[in-house]
């Protein structure tokens, strides 16, 4: 093998100063839009519910949506995009992975002139700006749903809580607010630790098998915080593996209102899921007509969440996914 050697010569990045803005592409009037549609995988059923709301919209306004699915990669994401800019699409929607990968590509399609919204998820705003290089992000607030976790906990939680945090995707903004939100209310009671937190990746079983090493590792922890619930029923999962019962021996509280996550909360497993909507399609349609007519559209389309609990879940059937 060959001896590379010291690496003497170290890159010096200079930071070049932005030329200004550009201004926003726009929207024509038309009657039939072509419409991307990005997604970031199509592994749980927040995921399918949101495709299946943008399919909705599109056939419900006669428009036609092209879809592509990342398959849970931001490199492919990114290519995505590229793909639906060289075919000069109307418009493009974008539900970004990560934060700071997906920034280039909601920067070409503003180059190309291609209008682009965000939904469910946001980028870093440090490197792209919502109502500057991109229409707006529709979505909820995901500092709010992790504080509002986090204050249910204060309410209703008796004792010493030591906590287990499945994180979301590494770098998106749910993971990275969620964690925020619920941190930041939790600091304010002393009787909360974090005991451990890891990436399930939103996903069930990774879910599933992180929460088994971190029971493992820390038999006394008393709750999981989970950012959504596919993670949430994995680490139920891996609770009964272990002998545990949930929802007595640990307190399981979680995000996103599934219809599993109802059914767990009946049955006494979950103690509360923070809603967060997965129903993008109509908001999509809503602000590209405003924009299309050259309405002032605001930067962030505020999506409101419901909180269920065993108080309210059996009511709920019809609203979950
Ligand atoms: O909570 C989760 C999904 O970006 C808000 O992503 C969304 C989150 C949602 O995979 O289930």
């Amino acid at each position: 093998m060959r001896y590379v050697g010291n690496v003497l010569a170290a890159a010096v990045v200079f930071v070049v100063a932005q030329p200004v803005l550009a201004e926003m592409p726009t929207l024509p009037v038309k009657d039939s839009y072509v419409v991307g549609f990005s997604q970031t995988e199509s592994n749980n059923p927040w995921r399918l519910a949101e495709t299946a709301s943008m399919e909705k919209m599109a056939a419900d306004n006669g428009w036609q949506l092209v879809f592509t699915d990342a398959a849970g990669s931001a490199a492919k994401q990114v290519a995505d995009v590229q793909s639906m800019i060289a075919q000069r699409l109307d418009i493009i929607v974008i539900a970004p992975r990560e934060e700071i990968p997906l920034v280039p590509a909601v920067m070409a399609a503003k180059a190309a002139g291609i209008p682009v919204i965000l939904v469910d998820r946001n980028v870093d705003q440090s490197l792209a700006v919502a109502g500057a290089d991109y229409i707006t992000f529709i979505g909820s607030d995901f500092i709010d749903q992790g504080s509002t976790a986090a204050k249910w906990l204060l309410e209703n939680f008796e004792g010493e809580g030591k906590i287990i945090q499945l994180e979301g995707t590494t770098g998106s903004s749910p993971a990275n607010d969620r964690a925020k939100g619920f941190v930041d209310t939790i600091a304010s009671d002393d009787r909360f630790t974090v005991v451990a937190s890891q990436s399930g990746d939103f996903a069930r079983d990774l879910g599933r098998q992180v929460a088994e090493a971190l029971i493992q590792a820390h038999p006394d922890a008393n709750i999981i915080y989970a950012h959504n619930d596919e993670m949430a029923i994995g680490a139920i999962t891996a609770l009964e593996a272990a002998g545990k019962v949930p929802g007595k021996d640990v307190m399981v509280i979680s995000i996103d209102g599934t219809c599993d996550a109802m059914q767990a909360i009946l049955d006494g497993k979950m103690a509360i899921t923070v809603g967060s909507s997965p129903f993008m399609g109509p908001h999509v349609a809503e602000v590209m007509k405003a924009y299309a007519a050259g309405e002032a559209i605001a930067p962030w389309t505020k999506i409101v969440d419901q909180t269920f609990t065993p108080a309210n879940a059996s009511t709920a059937p019809e609203n979950c996914f």
